[in-house]
Formats: C-alpha cells, structure tokens, sequence
C-alpha cells in the first residue's frame, strides 16, 4: 500500500517534471497557461523558473507611509534579475511554436539581458540594440555572458525601438519588445500573484513606467481576476516616471530623455495609450518623481529594508513616499489601504550608481591595530 503510494507520488512527480523545466518553481507557462489565451497544446513550456517571486512586508517605510499594509513584490527575484523574465518566457515560447530561429529587441537593459538568457537556453540567436552609453553595466554584461549579438545604436531607446520594429517587418526575427502581445500576456501574472498571495487585490499599485508596458500587463491582470471573481476589487494604478524622462505626465514624447534610472529613460513610450487607460479606468495616477527623489529612495530600501533595488524601481518608492506627503484629497486615508509596490530589477545591475552615492569603503593595512581603529572599536 505504501509502495504504491509512493509511486503514485513519484509518477505526478514525473509528469509534473516533464511538464515544466522549473519543477520547484513551476513557471509562469505552467501555473497560468491556461489564463493566456495564445498557449495551447503546442507551446512548449520553457522555463527558467521565473514567477512565483516574493511578496515581502514593509518594517520601516511603511511607518513612514502611514498605510495599513505595505508590501514589495521583489520582480528582482526573477531569473535574470528583473520583471521582464514572466513577459519573454510567453514570447519565446510562441517563438519556438512558429519555428523562429532569432530574437531581436531594443533595450534600456533589462529586456536585453532576459531575452539573451532565453534565446541561449532556446537555441536561437538574440539581436539587441541598446542605447549608446546608457544601459548598466549589469545589463549588458549579461547579454554579453548569454552570447547575443550586441548593436549599441548611436541614438536613445526610442531610436533604438523604432529601428526593431522596422527590421521586424522586414526580416525573419521575432521582436520581443512589450510591443509583442505575448509579452505582456505573460507580465499580466505578477497581478495574479499578488491576489494569490494576499488573497484579494491590494488598494493602490506603485509601479515605475518606462516604456509602458508593465503598467498595463497589471492592470490587465487585476482586471481579469476580478472578472472571474477571484479578486473583490481592483487596485489604483499608481505609476512612475522620472522627472527628465516623463511623456505621460506632461502630455508629449520627451526628443532627450534624461535620468539616473537609465532603465526608465524612454521618450515615448510604446504602451503609452494603453497606460493611459490603465490609470484613468483605475482611477489612478501617472506622475514624475525628481533623480534625487529616485536616489533618496533607492538607499532607504536598500538601508532601511534590506532590498537593493536598480533605480528604475526605486521610482515607484520614491513616488509613494511623495504621495504620502501629499495625497490629496477626494481619496481615503492611506490609514485603510493595502498597498504593494513593484521592484522591478535587481541592484546589482547597476553597481555603478550604487558605488557612486557614497562609499564607505576604507583602506586599512593588514593588522589587528589597523582594522580595529579603522572599524571604530577602540575605546
Ligand atoms: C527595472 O529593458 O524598457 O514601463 O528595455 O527595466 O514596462 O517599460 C525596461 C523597463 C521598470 C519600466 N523597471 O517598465 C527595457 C525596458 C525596470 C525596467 C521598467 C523597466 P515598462
């Protein structure tokens, strides 16, 4: 009896293995395929075991914040470091279902170093064009490690996408820039997550935006669970771009985007109706946060919660710490709200804005006396 027990276990073990390469994760394909409408039977369930991420509690900000609950879903968690893992494991799984043999995206970073990731473990050639001199070295020395072919286009993001849209037209490569609907099919599972998690939809979303993608792929989320009434309510969409990089907020595409989160650095972004929309149905927002501000909140999470966060994420914090101060008024007290912020990449992407803040590494000689003065120890 036991005996076969167990093997009753060992064979959905099996056909569990065999049906996701993440078997301790699963994989976004494999826990939510069936909620993307584009993943029959004959999409391979790829995975690299992204999803599934954390879902930590605030100790210190939200004091500082004032609300009921204050959670970060860590999207740095993902695989290659950053959110964009959930959207190119669907776009590169139906690339393989229509037998392409090549990626190609423009990015910030981010996109670039996930879609390299994917194509290496896939078997196809990835192509990224990335912004001359602005992309974290991180980021590019991921593309550089998974072998993709790297163009580093003399112009900004916006030149670069514009220029992978064309070639994708004209060529047999698969764009896997959030223009590909796949990708924010698969983005839309980290909403999903959330609910799973909390058991219903937080109040209000912080979420950095850049290319605009992210900000819909949630809404969409939320939105569908609450129709299959999984989820009571739907959150405010709370979005954030930098001061020098901000189209949505002031109405029009931005020729020279500027900003510490090279990430977020986008003049005009590809999603930016969609954005639109996600906040004004949500009864949300879009607003700028200053550099500074990105900054200040980049070394409180790092400092006071323990996450080391890339810029680009820090927005979203930087953003609620501004809300906080200032909320408005016709809104509940932020006393009553559940509220989750998106960190969307990892710290370590950029070490170059991290050691560039203020170091506090110091030279000591290699003696007991040396290293006890320098650490502050003697009396
Ligand atoms: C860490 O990789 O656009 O608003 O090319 O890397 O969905 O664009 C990255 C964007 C936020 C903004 N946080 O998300 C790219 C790219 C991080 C990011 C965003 C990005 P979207």
């Amino acid at each position: 009896m036991r005996r076969l027990r167990r093997k009753l276990k060992n064979s959905a073990r099996m056909s569990y293995i065999a049906e996701t390469e993440s078997p301790s994760r699963g994989g976004v394909l494999h826990r939510y395929g069936d909620r993307i409408p584009d993943v029959g039977p004959n999409t391979p369930l790829i995975s690299l075991g992204e999803g599934d991420t954390p879902l930590v509690r605030s100790r210190r900000l939200h004091d500082q914040v004032g609300c009921r609950e204050l959670y970060f879903k860590l999207e740095m968690c993902n695989p290659t470091g950053s959110f964009k893992d959930r959207g190119m494991v669907v776009a590169v799984a139906k690339a393989l279902e229509s037998e392409s043999k090549a990626l190609l995206c423009a990015s910030t970073g981010n996109t670039s170093a996930s879609a390299a990731a994917y194509a290496a473990r896939c078997g196809l050639d990835a192509y990224v064009l990335v912004p001359h001199g602005n992309i974290a070295r991180g980021k590019l020395a991921q593309a550089v490690a998974h072998g993709a072919r790297i163009l580093d286009v003399r112009g900004n993001f916006d030149d670069a996408l514009r220029l992978a849209r064309l070639i994708s037209e004209q060529h047999p490569v698969a764009l896997v820039n959030s223009v590909n609907p796949d990708r924010l099919e698969g983005q839309k599972t980290a909403a999903f997550e959330i609910v799973d998690t909390l058991g219903d939809a937080p109040d209000l979303l912080f979420i950095p935006v850049g290319n605009a993608g992210n900000i819909t792929a949630y809404w969409r989320g939320f939105v569908e669970y609450y129709r299959a009434e999984i989820a009571t309510k739907k959150p405010r969409m709370m979005g954030w771009q930098a001061e020098g990089a901000a189209p949505i907020v002031i109405g029009k595409p931005v020729d020279n985007p500027q900003s510490v989160a090279s990430a977020i650095r986008i003049g005009n972004p590809a999603s930016w109706r969609l954005a639109e929309a996600a906040r004004d149905e949500s009864g949300g927002e879009i607003n700028a946060v200053s550099d500074d501000e990105i900054i200040e909140a980049y070394r409180l999470l790092a400092r006071e919660e323990g996450i080391f966060c890339e810029p680009a994420s820090a927005a979203c914090v930087a953003g609620l710490l501004k809300y906080a101060r200032n909320p408005g008024t016709g809104h509940s007290s932020l006393s009553t709200q559940i509220i989750v912020c998106v960190i969307t990449g990892h710290g370590l992407k950029d070490p170059e804005t991290a050691l560039g803040i203020d170091s506090e590494v110091r030279e000591v000689e290699p003696n007991i006396e040396a290293v006890v003065e320098a650490m502050g120890l003697t009396t």
